[in-house]
C-alpha cells in the first residue's frame, strides 16, 4: 500500500460520517457500517486516499455513514463508476457497496466482468435476499418458494442466482463470505479483501428485519467454512457447489494480473476548462 495513503492512528469512529443512518432497527447494514470503520481503522488508511462508491438501495446509503470521500450513483452502476475512479486515480483505495438487487440484478452485467477484469477494487455486497428500499420484492438470491412479495405471490419459481459460484466461474480473484453478525470475522475479511491486489468479491449475510425477519435465525444456520481458503478453482468450484451458503470465511483468493490501464490523462482540469471555455 502507498505510504501516503497511511493515516496517523485513528479510531473506527473517527470514519464514521456526522450523518445518522437511517436503516431499520436490526438492519445487518449496521453491523457491515461498523465492520468497514474498523478495517479502516485496522488499516490506518488515510480518509483523503478512501473512496466508497454506491449504487442505490438501503445498503448502497453506506458511503454517507462513512468519513472518506464517496459518490452514491444511479442503481446498478456502482462497479463502473469505481471502474473509471479507480483507472483515473490508482493511488486511492476504493471500496464498493451495494446490495444483492443493484449488484446481481440491474448490475449483474459489470459484476461479470468486473471480477474478469480484476481492477483492485473491494465489493461488499450486502446480501439480504430482497429489495430492502423498494419495500420487498424478490432479489436474484431470493429463494423460489418466497412468496411473500406481492410480485411473485406464488414464489419466483426460479432458481437463486449464486453469487460466490458466478464470481469463481467469471475469474475473479478473491471470493469470501462474512454475516453481519460476526462482526469480528467480517472486519478480518474485509481487511483481507482490501489488501488484496486485484477485484475482491465479500458477499456478506446482512439480515432484513423488516421484509425478511424469518432472516433472524441466520445466526444459528452460518458455520465457518470448513474448507481451507484455496487457490485451485477446480477445488472451489467443488466446494461452492456443495455450500450451503452459510459458510463463512475466505473460500478462495489467487494472485491474477491486476487490470490497471497504462496511460494516464495527461490534460488537467484547467486544461480542460480552457477547452470547454464558452
Ligand atoms: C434504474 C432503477 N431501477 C429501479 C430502481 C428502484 N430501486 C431502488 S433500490 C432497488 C433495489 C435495492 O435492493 P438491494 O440492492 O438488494 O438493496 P437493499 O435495499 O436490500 O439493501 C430498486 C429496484 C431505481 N432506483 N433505479
Amino acid at each position: 500500500m502507498d505510504a501516503a495513503n497511511i493515516a496517523p492512528t485513528l479510531r473506527a469512529k473517527d470514519y464514521k460520517s456526522d450523518v445518522a443512518p437511517v436503516w431499520c432497527p436490526g438492519c445487518g447494514h449496521f453491523a457491515v457500517l461498523s465492520a468497514v470503520t474498523k478495517a479502516l481503522a485496522h488499516l490506518r488508511l488515510a480518509k483523503e486516499r478512501v473512496a466508497m462508491i454506491s449504487g442505490i438501495g438501503c445498503s448502497s446509503r453506506l458511503p454517507a455513514y462513512v468519513d472518506a470521500y464517496g459518490f452514491h450513483g444511479i442503481h446498478g452502476r456502482a462497479l463502473p463508476i469505481a471502474s473509471g475512479l479507480k483507472a483515473a486515480r490508482p493511488d486511492l483505495t476504493v471500496i464498493v457497496a451495494g446490495g444483492d438487487g443493484d449488484g446481481f440484478s440491474i448490475g449483474g452485467n459489470h459484476f461479470l466482468h468486473a471480477c474478469r477484469r480484476n481492477m483492485d477494487l473491494t465489493y461488499i455486497v450486502m446480501d439480504n435476499e430482497v429489495y430492502g428500499m423498494t419495500k420487498g420484492q424478490a432479489s436474484p438470491t431470493t429463494q423460489p418458494d418466497w412468496a411473500k412479495s406481492k410480485l411473485t405471490p406464488h414464489g419466483t419459481g426460479m432458481r437463486p442466482f449464486l453469487p460466490t459460484a458466478i464470481a469463481l466461474a467469471a475469474g475473479a480473484s478473491f471470493i469470501a463470505r462474512g454475516f453481519a453478525g460476526d462482526p469480528t470475522g467480517l472486519t478480518k475479511l474485509l481487511v483481507e479483501a482490501i489488501e488484496h491486489p486485484g477485484f475482491a468479491f465479500l458477499q456478506v449475510l446482512s439480515p432484513c428485519q423488516t421484509f425478511r425477519p424469518e432472516q433472524k435465525e441466520w445466526k444459528h444456520l452460518v458455520h465457518p467454512s470448513d474448507m481451507a481458503p484455496t487457490d485451485d478453482p477446480v477445488e472451489a468450484a467443488r466446494f461452492i457447489q456443495a455450500d450451503d451458503g452459510m459458510a463463512l470465511g475466505l473460500l478462495y483468493v489467487r494472485r491474477l494480473p491486476v487490470w490497471q490501464p497504462q496511460n494516464q490523462p495527461t490534460a488537467t482540469p484547467a486544461d480542460l476548462e480552457r477547452e470547454f471555455a464558452l
